[in-house]
């Protein structure tokens, strides 16, 4: 079903979701709603915050990216479905006393790009479900193709919920009016091939690959353009729905990139393939690389079957 209007919790049901992870999608949601409507006064938290570092309502003045980390952790460990919770902010994994016959695991970066918030451009929480299997810290270390949903929500001029349970991609419009995600992209299918390619080229000295430079050359010659933000949120939202590609690279001082294989990396990958593009570390598919740790890095190569098949004959 994806008749356009219909709210999150409806959709999920009317496309058999198993009820677990419909609360467990549900959970995230709830949680980024409420920050979305704290990133939208971010600019007045800050002024509110000078006196004396309490807000009118007497709460302390948090940082916006560990006030989404506690809204989360929160919200996700009252929903009762998570037996772990991996945060791109915490150093240790989270076992919730409430989720202890939780049958998944989530991992998530909560806000992502918020060295953007003082510019007020768009930022994100990006999310990914495993299902549990030993009930042990093993269970975050799944690869990415296991992941039973993954997504992002995106605090744009509009707040949007982009979302696959494995079959497809679909995108929610948070609406101010009902509070609710409303269905706005019944089906976010990427384009086989884009006219931008997104990285921070000002690194291009440092990368490290080898026919990589040579790949961005190529692309200006066939008259691509470049868009970089500088939140993955934003350029992989864009990537995903007009194509193109997205990359971090490694180079000579990070040699693994500076992307997380977990939050960031794995549940977008998921989107990216779900969408019909492709994703890889510049050796193999992102969604089978086996984590070794939760915290690790990756090289990221995200986009159109077009580019990422160019890219990966260039490489070497
Ligand atoms: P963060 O998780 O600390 O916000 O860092 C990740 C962000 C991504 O959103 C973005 O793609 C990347 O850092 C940009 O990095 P750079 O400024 O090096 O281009
Ligand atoms: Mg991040």
């Amino acid at each position: 079903m994806s008749t356009l209007g219909v709210n999150l919790s409806h959709f999920l049901l009317k496309n058999d979701v198993e009820p677990a992870l419909i609360s467990a999608i549900e959970s995230i949601s709830n949680a980024c709603k409420i920050i979305a409507s704290k990133v939208r006064v971010a600019g007045l938290a800050d002024i509110l915050g000078k006196a004396g570092k309490t807000n009118v309502q007497g709460e302390e003045v948090q940082k916006l990216d560990e006030l989404a980390n506690d809204i989360l952790v929160e919200y996700l460990s009252e929903s009762k479905v998570f037996y772990g919770l991996a945060s791109e902010e915490l150093d240790e994994p989270i076992f919730p006393e409430k989720g202890k016959e939780g049958e998944f695991v989530v991992s998530f970066d909560p806000l992502d790009g918020s060295s953007n918030i003082d510019v007020n451009v768009s930022i994100g929480t990006i999310f990914s479900i495993h299902r549990r299997v030993n009930g042990t810290v093993e269970d975050f270390l799944q690869e990415g193709y296991k992941q039973v949903a993954a997504g992002y929500v995106i605090y744009g001029p509009s707040t949007m919920l982009i979302l696959s349970v494995g079959n497809g991609v679909v995108g929610f419009t948070l609406d101010p009016d009902t509070g609710m995600f409303l269905l706005s992209h019944p089906e976010i299918k990427m384009p086989e091939k884009g006219k931008i390619y997104s990285i921070n080229e000002a690194n291009a000295e440092k990368w490290d690959r080898e026919g990589l430079r040579e790949f961005i050359q190529t692309l200006k010659q066939e008259g691509y353009t470049l868009r970089y933000i500088g939140s993955m949120v934003a350029d992989v939202h864009r990537t995903l729905i007009k194509g193109g590609i997205f990359a971090y690279p490694s180079d000579k001082k990070n040699k693994n990139g500076k992307l997380r294989l977990l939050y960031e990396a794995a549940p977008m990958a998921f989107l990216i393939e779900q969408a019909g593009g492709l994703a890889t570390n510049g050796n193999e598919n992102l969604l089978k690389v086996k984590p070794e740790n939760i915290h690790q890095r990756t090289p990221v190569y995200l986009g159109s079957q077009k580019e990422i098949k160019q890219l990966l004959e260039l490489l070497r």
